[in-house]
């Protein structure tokens, strides 16, 4: 109590605002890296393709979603250059029948959380293929996600064990 009447709150109090300053000019800085890295703070790997053999048909494509950002984030929807659409889906057991059913509002990645996409599981699907995918290629994949935006990939195409 009796601090505030001494002549020391009024030789720091100038002093805070400075302090104040720098922090919002680094957390302006960490803002502009974020920003300019398009999404940074989500980390994909591992992602890849299934070599498919039919223009027009439908490919598989898989990938893991790390996200180091702080803040839930979800995946939303999905477009690459190599199909006409893009879908988000999950293969599940129907009374023993593999069925995929396509998750039109994605998965949400909890802050530190991972979520994997593989065969079997939760999956991109290449829907109207432009061309066939041969083993050995590489497609891009633009993944849109509700807080970081937009993140390109390349998937590489190959042989996956189930
Ligand atoms: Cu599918």
């Amino acid at each position: 109590m009796k601090d505030r009447l001494e002549p020391r709150t009024r030789r720091d109090g100038p002093r805070l605002p400075w302090s104040k300053v720098l922090a919002a000019v680094l957390a302006g800085a960490a803002l502009l890296l974020a920003a300019c890295s398009g999404g940074r703070e989500i980390i994909i790997t591992d992602a890849m393709a299934r070599p498919a053999p039919l223009e027009g048909g439908t490919g598989g494509a898989f990938l893991t979603i790390r996200n180091e950002s702080g803040q839930t984030d979800r995946l939303r929807s999905a477009t690459s250059s190599a199909a006409q659409t893009v879908e988000l889906h999950e293969t599940v057991d129907d009374h023993g029948v593999m069925r995929m059913v396509p998750q039109p509002d994605g998965w949400e990645v909890a802050p530190g959380g991972r979520l994997e996409l593989k065969p079997g599981g939760k999956h991109i699907m290449l829907v109207g293929l432009v061309r066939p995918l041969a083993a050995g290629e590489t497609i891009e994949i633009t993944l849109n996600f509700e807080k970081a935006g937009a993140i390109r990939v390349q998937a590489s195409v190959r042989e996956i064990a189930k």
